[in-house]
């Protein structure tokens, strides 16, 4: 009863929530942990999970940690004394989480991750994690610029590669991805010759930590302490970064698109439209519309847990490639 009269006051407090509950058969609760609201990326994720999970009967309790690492495990802590039946987290960073899902176990409430990954000294803390492969969009990005050289004149490409925030998973494996495919070998062909593909040299990382003003700013730095002209790819980690970029870019003569090939991962409208208009190249889509995958690992965990079966280790999100040459058949999106 206690409990009953703590949910509901909770409803109240937290934002994004029905307190709607049939009093036969009471909803499961589920506590979201968000990490913050850096792009309209983010924003439109953290509607599409509420969304899904409420529509599927869930009652939602929604916390942001508002890019801040203590606040996210103070709002997780929340959910635990609460004793929602299960913990979905966005993980800000990667480390720092072992004593919170401690903790959860205890409580016998399970946790999953959801899009970015929490590295934990004991794997059986977490029951699943829902995303996109990180490593995926580096390695589709880093094909996509060693493709675009293929039988170029220059000996070198040099690229500027625009890092997300630093301890995220989303970060380190889609620069690691990059790498890997960027440095393939060009493929023999069925006539025995190989294409010539100059060297591809990483030659500048910059962190902008996912958010557009720091994109712009830390862009601007480097133009006004080097040639840019000098860089032949940009590629970046996030849509709202690449957006920051070229505003910065807009201030010199450099052509984005034309001198010089610009890469970004995500894909909102914005940048499509930039896409559409020639600014941007390439486009590698990490899904934020991803509700019914991250409900649909939540119902598959009650259901399952019942006949004893586990949900698998890692659920794929899956994700594509936007270019000028598939442009038209991209369906526009409102975030
Ligand atoms: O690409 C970026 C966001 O974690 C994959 O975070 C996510 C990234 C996304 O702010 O735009």
């Amino acid at each position: 009863m206690k409990r009953a009269i703590a949910l509901l006051f909770l409803l109240f407090i937290f934002t994004g929530c029905k307190a709607e509950q049939s009093p036969e058969e009471p909803s499961l609760v589920v506590g979201f942990s968000q990490s913050g609201t850096e792009s309209s990326w983010r924003k439109h994720y953290t509607d599409s999970v509420i969304n899904e999970l409420e529509k599927n009967d869930y009652q939602v309790l929604y916390r942001n940690g508002f890019l801040n690492h203590e606040r996210q495990l103070q709002d997780v802590r929340t959910f635990i004394a609460y004793k929602v039946d299960l913990i979905l987290i966005t993980p800000l960073q990667e480390d720092g989480w072992d004593a919170v899902l401690e903790e959860a176990r205890l409580a016998e409430i399970p946790v999953i991750t959801v899009d970015r990954h929490i590295t934990a000294k004991d794997s059986s803390l977490l029951t699943s994690h829902v995303g996109s492969s990180f490593k995926a969009e580096g390695n589709r990005a880093g094909l996509f610029v060693s493709n675009s050289f293929l039988n170029s004149d220059l000996k070198e490409v040099k690229i500027l590669e625009l890092m997300g925030s630093s301890q995220t998973s989303a970060t380190t494996l889609r620069s690691e991805g990059f790498k890997e495919t960027l440095n393939q070998p060009a493929v023999l062909k069925e006539d025995g010759t190989t294409d010539y593909k100059p060297k591809m040299t990483v030659t500048t990382q910059l962190n902008g930590n996912f958010m557009r003003n720091q994109g712009k700013e830390v862009l601007k730095e480097y133009i006004q302490n080097h040639d840019l002209n000098e860089i032949n790819v940009l590629f970046s980690h996030s849509d709202e970064m690449t957006l920051g970029a070229l505003e910065a870019i807009s201030e010199t003569d450099i052509r984005p698109g034309k001198d010089l090939l610009i890469v970004t991962i995500d894909g909102q409208q914005n940048a499509l439209d930039k896409l559409a208009t020639g600014q941007i190249n390439c486009i590698v889509e990490s899904k934020a519309e991803v509700g019914w995958y991250v409900a649909n690992t939540v119902t598959r965990y009650f259901r399952d847990q019942k006949s004893g079966r586990i949900l698998p280790h890692e659920i794929y999100v899956p994700g594509t490639v936007f270019t000028q040459h598939n442009l038209a058949s991209v369906p526009s999106r409102n975030y």
